[in-house]
């Protein structure tokens, strides 16, 4: 019997790998320090001390700004990282602050907080209760369901079918469209036509139902008036979709006592991202589906991070000092990252901070970024391992393995399909002169203090902050309760809350605010632009068995077939003369690589598709079996200034290439 609740048994293949990686030769376990080529283990003392010395340094001499950091993604996964690195970013006092959000989230954040007055207000569907899910550029097969946190997800998905109907609108027959009930090829980047065509076919269809709204809700007629006088048949011109099939989707939709609308990385990381967000809220909306059982509502976790204290969202506070892009939530696009390093002049990054991130492999124009980060004066990764990126650092601080860390799951909890509360304990002791991923933040900040010359206090420990904040929560859940409670609580399903936990200035739902407006506007006037000559659309794919960058160097996960390939229309091949298995060149505005391709018939013609997290053969780094893995990387050609205009949101998807066999 599972006695997980929530995963019901269900193991992800890639927890399965966590043997491989604990027993990972090339996992680091002490400080390392840079010497010329080779590196040198150090105690922490005195890798801190040096630290703390040399950042305090250049930050004396060239302003606080001058120390740039950079957040990846597994800071979402581990509460050591997610609930401490604000104390960081406030202790270092600068704002040259990025993450892996900006080739990710943004345009939902930036949405959210536009609509319903908070950046984690973000309505999530419910998947065990509604009939129909209509999900555009997600893959919940290979990525196990994003912002949509759900185990178990291919019994999942075959039950909605079941139900009423799974529809799937991606370029890509992906595994998620393969097992939909219906498939619908869209042309990179036309997601926020389809959707607009939509809201006309719902039009003519029947009255939006608002009724649950009430007085919570503005600026819908201004919409519904807009949409009016729209074209179906116009917006759905190059789209690749029929207006019958948008007809049929619309009528599902609307027929369907519980239905939701979901959209991920296929259209938050494009050129319309935030419009695209912006139009799935208003069909949700339309539908009466927003904040609804078997719709899409905000899970309303535990451990709250909507609540007092928390940032409810921001846009352009301040810019980018070199291309004046404008802040998201207290961060600025990575897209802006090289430039803030290479571009002399005040305010120019001189030391780096990376905190489990792999931005030469995960953030556009690698190659670039890659020279850039080899020329900073000062760069200190907080990584188990030697790859890509973290090769450029002078000092290396190594975690510990997850299993010996309490871990409480901030952000995958809050975006569950179920209210769930869990903390996992340690099942390893820590291994001597290890630190905690919290302690080593800590380090890091008191480091800085004390080269200041600044009192420094100790901060709390992980179940300190958690019992602190189960305390005060209304759940009933105590801290006693949940360390008793070895396999997690699960409180239930999604209930609605979104309507009394709006946080606008109306106290409303916003469904016209001025910025998303404009940007709606803006994109039905420039629509999608004139494609390069002979160019195709490059789109990325994920697989089950790979995790963005960094595990493949756990042999159980990348035995077997490759998976690198490009994939390419058949017509689109002939029409190069190229042939199945051939060593091809893609280039883009900003570099080229070779690769061989794969003809496929799952992607539509004038697209093609290549993952990312390759490209492991790069001198220095130390990952053996990652190293024997074949493949290039898809962020060699992705391009910093091609971008979702909203967010600054780096648009990885239906980016302009051209492919041409090798000689
Ligand atoms: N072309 C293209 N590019 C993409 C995407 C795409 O779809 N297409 N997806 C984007 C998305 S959604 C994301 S989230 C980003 C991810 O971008 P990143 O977060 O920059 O990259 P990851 O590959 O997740 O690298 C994680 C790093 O953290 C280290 N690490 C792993 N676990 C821990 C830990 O517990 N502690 C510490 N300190 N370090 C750890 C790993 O060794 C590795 O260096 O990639 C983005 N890049
Ligand atoms: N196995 C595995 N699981 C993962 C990850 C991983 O690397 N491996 N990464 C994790 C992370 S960090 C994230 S953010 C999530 C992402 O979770 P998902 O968004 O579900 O993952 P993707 O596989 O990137 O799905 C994007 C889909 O969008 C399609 N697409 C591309 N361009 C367009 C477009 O213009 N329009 C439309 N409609 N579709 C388009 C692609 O073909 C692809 O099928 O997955 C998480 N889970
Ligand atoms: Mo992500």
């Amino acid at each position: 019997m599972p006695k997980i609740p929530f995963s019901r048994g269900h193991i992800c293949s890639k927890g399965n790998a966590i043997l491989d990686l604990e027993a990972d030769p090339d996992r680091l376990t002490t400080p390392m320090r840079r010497v010329g080529d080779s590196w040198q283990a150090e105690s922490w003392d005195v890798a801190f001390a040096e630290i703390g010395s040399r950042l305090n340094s250049i930050q004396q001499e060239h302003g606080r700004d001058a120390v740039g950091f950079y957040f990846g993604n597994p800071n979402a996964h581990h509460f050591g990282l997610s609930a401490y690195i604000p104390r960081l970013i406030k202790t270092m006092g600068s704002r040259n602050l990025f993450s892996a959000s900006s080739v990710d989230q943004w345009p939902h954040q930036l949405v959210c907080w536009q609509m319903y007055g908070h950046q984690w207000l973000l309505p999530i569907p419910d998947l065990d209760r509604l009939d129909t899910l209509l999900i555009l550029g997600g893959n919940p097969l290979a990525s196990n369901g994003s912002l949509m946190t759900a185990a178990d997800i291919t019994e999942r998905m075959k039950a909605i079918n079941e139900r009423g109907g799974l529809i799937v609108v991606d370029p890509r027959r992906s595994e998620t469209a393969a097992m939909a009930s219906l498939h619908l090829p869209i042309k990179p980047a036309m997601d926020f036509r389809f959707l607009l065509a939509l809201l006309c076919a719902l039009r003519k269809i029947g009255p939006p139902r608002l009724a649950a709204y009430g007085d919570q809700l503005r600026g819908f007629d201004q919409v519904l008036a807009w949409v009016d006088g729209l074209d179906g048949a116009t917006l759905l011109a190059d789209t690749g979709i029929t207006q019958e099939a948008t007809r049929q989707v619309a009528a599902q939709l609307y027929r369907s006592e519980h239905a939701a609308v979901y959209g991920r990385m296929g259209v938050s990381t494009q050129r319309f991202g935030t419009v695209s967000q912006y139009l799935i809220q208003l069909i949700n909306l339309y539908l009466g589906q927003l904040d609804r059982e078997g719709g899409v509502l905000p899970n309303d976790p535990v451990f709250p991070i909507t609540g007092p204290g928390t940032s409810r969202g921001s846009r352009g506070r301040w810019v980018s000092r070199v291309r004046g892009l404008p802040e998201i939530s207290g961060e600025l696009p990575v897209a802006a990252l090289r430039e803030e390093i290479e571009t002399e002049g005040p305010g120019q990054i001189r030391a780096m901070v990376t905190v489990a991130g792999n931005p030469v492999l995960s953030t556009p124009d690698g190659v670039s970024l890659d020279r850039a980060m080899a020329s900073l004066s000062f760069y200190v990764a907080v990584d188990p391992y030697i790859n890509e990126t973290t090769r450029h650092a002078d000092w290396i601080l190594p975690p510990p393995s997850h299993l010996t860390e309490d871990h409480y799951d901030l952000f995958f909890n809050a975006f569950a399909i179920r209210r769930i509360a869990r903390l996992s304990q340690p099942i390893m002791p820590r291994p001597e002169g290890a630190l905690a991923q919290w302690q080593i933040l800590q380090g890091l900040a008191h480091s800085v203090q004390q080269a200041r010359g600044e009192p420094v206090a100790a901060w709390p420990a992980p179940r300190e902050v958690l019992a602190q904040v189960f305390a005060r929560s209304p759940s009933g859940i105590t801290m006693e309760n949940l360390l008793a409670a070895e396999h997690g609580i699960d409180i239930g399903p999604l209930e609605p809350s979104l309507l009394r936990r709006l946080q606008t200035e109306s106290g409303a739902i916003e469904a016209a605010p001025p910025l998303l407006w404009s940007l709606l506007q803006e994109a039905v006037e420039t629509g999608q632009g004139a494609q390069p000559e002979q160019t195709l659309q490059l789109i990325g794919r994920r697989h089950v068995r790979s995790n963005n960058s960094w595990m493949h160097n756990a042999d159980r996960l990348v035995k077997g077939k490759p998976r690198h390939h490009l994939l390419m229309h058949p017509d689109d091949a002939q029409a190069r003369g190229i042939r199945d298995g051939q060593t091809v060149r893609i280039r883009s505005r900003v570099s080229a690589v070779e690769t061989e391709v794969w003809i496929s018939t799952d992607l539509m013609t004038g697209v093609v598709s290549l993952p990312h997290g390759f490209g492991h053969q790069r001198d220095g780094v130390r990952l053996q079996r990652a190293g024997q893995v074949q493949g290039v990387s898809c962020n060699d050609l992705t391009d910093p200034e091609f971008l979702d205009s909203g967010t600054g949101n780096v648009a990885l998807n239906g980016v302009p290439v051209w492919v041409e066999h090798c000689a």
